[in-house]
């Protein structure tokens, strides 16, 4: 029998990537796709609804995370075996302007599907993937992070996460439904929103070195983060579905780098070698050779609250799943860097 798998978030970077993975793995996918004025279908593009040529099957289904009702419905009418719940306001800095509609979606979004799958009979059939992340250690206790280091929440999102990932705890508790939380570390590719800080990067250095860009204009970039390639990451959450028993796992590189050291080296690749000048909001990423300002801080980008620090040590899951990431650092900039160079040429030659 082939198994159903329901994906929310599947025009996102990681539903994108995960739904191509489950066509792959021969299951039947249903990609909730919610309801928006211009389309959000970039990334599936080329992923035609029906059967594939594997046999797997693809539908699209209209949803939304704010919609008990239309959920509850989307899971009566497929029963699917799996559901992994992406769907999220997931910009940390924008859930500090609308944090009400991020708890509403990140966190009672997860509330609502996990209830949907009770109420609809599924509790011991259906398995759950809750997209948890490094965003809960915050405020760091422990270096590296791992599944056992106390939560501490910096920012709406955040928080709203946390509510998310002890539902997941608790329904798996209080009925036995088989739900894991993925804690994943950053994981970027050149399918990365535009706004988070290494596509903004590899999108503005690439538009930059074809003359469509003067600057980039940058936040905190003393912030550390652990930066992994999404395509082994959602490699990642399907292990998780596939054990014996639910759990909850790391997944992260072990790798850390600041937002500075990739701006660096993106700009070193492109034949740049940026030299600071000044400090705190003054100060300018300038190019050695030419003397031309590339990067200025703009204090627009900053958060009330930030994160300074995240590391993650994923043993568990490299000793229990198996999982161990495909691509290195180093790959994932140049993967980053050759699709947005293709972009930026394609976006010099239709001026
Ligand atoms: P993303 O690119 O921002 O994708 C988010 C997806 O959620 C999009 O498909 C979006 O639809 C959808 N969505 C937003 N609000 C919705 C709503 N109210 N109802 C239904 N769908 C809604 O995020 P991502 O990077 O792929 O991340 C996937 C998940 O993992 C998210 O939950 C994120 O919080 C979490 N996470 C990400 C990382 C990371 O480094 N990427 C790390 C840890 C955890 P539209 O396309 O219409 O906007
Ligand atoms: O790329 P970011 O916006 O990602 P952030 O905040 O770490 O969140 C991402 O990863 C989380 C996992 O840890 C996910 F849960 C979440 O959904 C999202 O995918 O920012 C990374 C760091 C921050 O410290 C930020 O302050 O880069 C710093 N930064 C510096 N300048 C900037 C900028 N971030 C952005 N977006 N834009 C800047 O100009």
């Amino acid at each position: 029998m082939m198994k159903t798998s329901l994906v929310t978030g599947a025009t996102g970077q990681d539903g994108a990537y995960l739904t191509r993975k489950l066509l792959s793995e021969g299951r039947r996918v249903c990609a909730m796709i919610r309801r928006t004025s211009t389309s959000n279908m970039s990334r599936l593009l080329g992923l035609r609804e029906g059967t594939q040529e594997n046999g797997s099957e693809l539908r699209y289904v209209t949803g939304d995370l704010t919609d008990s009702a239309n959920i509850s419905r989307i899971l009566e009418e497929f029963e699917p075996d799996e559901v992994y719940n992406l769907a999220a306001q997931s910009d940390v800095r924008v859930s500090f302007d609308v944090p009400e509609y991020t708890g509403e979606v990140d966190g009672l979004g997860t509330l609502r599907i996990l209830e949907g799958i009770r109420g609809a009979g599924l509790a011991s059939k259906t398995r759950f993937y809750q997209a948890s992340t490094s965003e809960l250690f915050g405020d760091v206790k422990e270096k590296p992070q791992r599944e056992s280091t106390p939560f501490a929440p910096r920012s709406p999102y955040a928080i709203a996460k946390l509510y998310a990932y002890w539902t997941t705890v608790n329904y798996r508790e209080a009925y036995g439904i088989f739900a894991c939380n993925g804690i994943l570390f950053n994981h970027e590719s050149p399918l990365r929103g535009e706004n988070f800080v290494t596509r903004k990067i590899t999108r503005g250095a690439t538009r930059i070195r074809l003359g469509l860009q003067d600057k980039l204009r940058m936040g905190n970039i003393d912030a550390r983060r652990d930066w992994g390639h999404a395509e082994d990451y959602v490699n990642g959450m399907f292990l998780m579905l596939q054990q014996s028993e639910p759990d909850d796992y790391v997944l992260a590189t072990g790798e850390q780098r600041s937002a500075r050291d990739f701006l660096e080296l993106v700009f070193a690749k492109l034949d740049y070698e940026i030299v600071w000048q000044g400090s705190g909001v003054d100060e300018k990423g300038i190019d050695r050779k030419s003397g031309k300002v590339l990067v200025e801080i703009d204090p627009v980008f900053f958060r009330p609250t930030e994160v300074n620090y995240l590391c993650g040590d994923s043993t568990k899951a490299r000793t229990k799943l198996g999982w161990k990431p495909r691509h290195t650092f180093h790959s994932l900039v140049e993967d980053m860097l050759a699709h947005d160079l293709a972009l930026a040429e394609r976006e010099k030659n239709n001026n």
